[in-house]
C-alpha cells in the first residue's frame, strides 16, 4: 500500500561519500623539490675504448687476457704499467710477430687481427713476465 524511497536516501550518502574521497587527493600532491644542480654526482668516467687490452694493470698481466672479434679488427694494447712487451705466439719459448718491444706506461700499439675463414686463436704474451703467466688469447672469428 505505501512505499518508502529507499533508493533516494541511498544515492544521498552515496555522492556525500564520493566528495569526502575527492579532497583527500589534494593532500597527495606537494612535496619533492629537486635538488640543486650542484648536489648532482659527476658524469662517470668514460668508458674504455673498444677493443683494448690492458697491458700490466694490476700486475703482470693482460686485462682482458682473452677478447673476441672478427677478422680485421683493430686491437689496442694500453700499457698500464712498465717493463711490458707484447708478441704472438703459442707458447714463451716462441715468440712470433711482435706488437711490441718492452715498453714503459704510457704507450699503446695496436695490432690488427687476421682475416679467416675459420674461428682462430692469436695467442700473445709478455715476454719478461710469460713465465709467471701473462698471457692472452684473441679469439678472431670470420
Ligand atoms: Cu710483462
Amino acid at each position: 500500500m505505501f512505499r518508502l524511497p529507499l533508493s533516494s536516501i541511498v544515492s544521498s550518502d552515496a555522492l556525500l561519500l564520493g566528495a569526502r574521497a575527492a579532497g583527500f587527493v589534494l593532500l597527495l600532491s606537494c612535496g619533492g623539490g629537486g635538488g640543486s644542480p650542484s648536489m648532482q654526482a659527476p658524469p662517470p668516467p668514460p668508458p674504455p675504448p673498444a677493443n683494448t687490452i690492458q697491458v700490466g694493470q694490476g700486475g703482470s698481466v693482460f686485462a682482458p687476457s682473452e677478447m673476441t672479434v672478427r677478422g680485421g679488427t683493430v686491437v689496442t694494447f694500453q700499457w698500464s704499467a712498465s717493463g711490458h712487451s707484447v708478441v704472438i705466439g703459442a707458447t714463451c719459448a716462441n715468440p712470433g710477430q711482435r706488437i711490441a718491444n718492452i715498453e714503459n706506461a704510457p704507450f699503446s700499439a695496436t695490432f690488427t687481427t687476421p682475416t679467416v675463414t675459420v674461428n682462430t686463436d692469436v695467442p700473445f704474451f709478455c715476454e719478461p713476465h710469460c713465465g709467471l703467466g701473462m698471457k692472452g688469447v684473441i679469439h678472431v672469428t670470420p
